[in-house]
């Protein structure tokens, strides 16, 4: 090879060397933090961290870009160099592929707001796709390239068939190499460390776990007698529920019957109200239909929601004038959250009994949760079972955990 090639490919080579180095950093802060945000034991020791940690998520993955568009410009180059090289050729092949889908359904959930739902929905599913796929290939990538995995001078000898032997390590090689065995052992370790949760994942997804009627199958509510769903509710007016839900909890999810579960209204009332079940359930209930929507970029829609509006009940405690703020509270013991005196006037608000006219399952909130069609569902108290009427301000789960105190969707904002 003549010395101006040489040359080339040594430039080239510390280009490319340097764009991969920034890369595999920046995929390694972005797994890190991809996985830390959605990962319940850490909610309570980032608290509104979390939210920074959020926006340096979407920060470096938009950097991810640069690496990227540099790499194209030296591609062709690249490309004549892997001459030779099918195995690797794949490989550049298959990680641009996984970042381009990263970036692509990550611009999507950053901008889920101007994208809507439509485009949301399938970029989260892209996102975690990837992420299930993307990842365990780049780990196992990076550790079985690490140098303490190659044989000595593999590198410099570049005959052909030191080539041909690195992209089908069968053909020349021993079958137990060290570095057969130890990859033979990282491939081992992820199977048994990643393996049942991708499995779980993938079922789930699979299987859209989320549908309210495998849902109801699963685990209905064990509250007797259960509620008779209105004539509006059964076939349900909205259709039936379009979409998956995904279960968010902070807790585990919290078991009721009808000794452990009651309602109550107090506060600044005129009355405090308490009901068991077998009391509760004879409220008159009325049939909204909605949409769902999770800050996180999911949504479900035409939710036939049977229960009792949240303005009945006031009414019938009588809000003494000093209340400000209405808190609602989950049987879980953690979650709660709250609405102003005035959003709470919205007629739609709901105490919600039953989904397309089943009982709610405990897994989406039964037996009883809130439903606030017009905001983000993070307002939707799951296991509800108090509503406290207070004087000041009640800052709630996620928002002190940095969600806005602002729900609003953006299609019902109101000034
Ligand atoms: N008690 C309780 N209520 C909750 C939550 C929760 O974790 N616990 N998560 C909220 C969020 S962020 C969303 S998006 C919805 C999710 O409802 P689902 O689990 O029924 O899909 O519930 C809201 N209400
Ligand atoms: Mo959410």
């Amino acid at each position: 090879m003549d010395t101006w090639l040489k040359r080339v490919r040594k430039g080239i080579g510390k280009k490319l060397a340097s764009i991969h180095r920034w890369n595999a950093w920046m995929i390694v802060f972005l797994a890190v933090s991809g996985l830390i945000l959605p990962w319940g034991a850490w909610r309570e020791i980032l608290g509104a961290g979390r939210v920074w940690l959020k926006w340096l998520h979407v920060g470096v993955g938009l950097a991810l870009l640069l690496p990227v568009l540099y790499y194209l410009l030296l591609a062709g180059k690249h490309w004549s160099l892997l001459k030779g090289r099918p195995a690797q050729k794949w490989n550049v092949f298959i990680v641009l592929f996984i970042m381009a889908g990263w970036i692509l359904s990550g611009v999507v959930l950053w901008q889920f707001r101007a994208f809507g739902p439509s485009w949301s929905n399938p970029a989260l599913t892209i996102h975690d796709t990837f992420t299930w796929i993307g990842l365990p290939y780049i780990i196992y990538h990076s550790l079985t390239r690490t140098r303490w995995l190659k044989e000595p001078h593999r590198r410099t000898v570049r005959n052909d068939i030191n080539i041909q032997t690195e992209a089908s390590p069968v053909s020349t090689e021993p079958l137990y190499t060290r570095r057969a065995f130890i990859r033979s052992a990282i491939g081992l370790g992820f199977a048994v460390t990643l393996g049942p949760s991708f499995i779980k994942w993938l079922s789930s997804s699979l299987s859209s776990s989320g549908n309210v009627e495998e849902l109801v199958q699963k685990d209905g509510n064990h509250l007797l007698p259960a509620p008779q769903p209105a004539a509006e509710s059964l076939p349900p007016v909205g259709g039936g529920s379009q979409g998956s839900f995904r279960i968010y909890t902070v807790t585990p999810i919290p078991s009721f019957n009808n000794s452990n579960w009651s309602f109550t209204v107090d506060g600044l009332v005129n009355k405090t109200l308490k009901w068991n079940w077998e009391e509760f359930v004879k409220l008159p209930r009325s049939v909204q239909v909605s949409n769902f929507h999770c800050v996180t970029g999911w949504s479900v829609y035409n939710n036939t929601w049977e229960g009792i509006p949240l303005k009945q009940l006031l009414d019938q405690a009588g809000v003494q004038s000093s209340a400000q703020t209405v808190k609602f509270y989950s049987g879980d013991g953690e979650y709660t959250d709250s609405l102003t005196m005035e959003q709470a006037q919205m007629k739609d608000i709901m105490i919600a009994v039953m989904l397309d006219g089943k009982p709610i399952p405990s897994d989406l909130g039964g037996p009883v949760r809130l439903v606030v069609p017009q905001m983000y569902t993070y307002k939707s108290v799951k296991w509800l079972n108090r509503i406290e009427l207070i004087a000041e301000d009640h800052i709630g789960y996620w928002e002190a955990r940095g969600y806005d105190k602002d729900a609003w969707l953006p299609s019902t904002k109101r000034s």
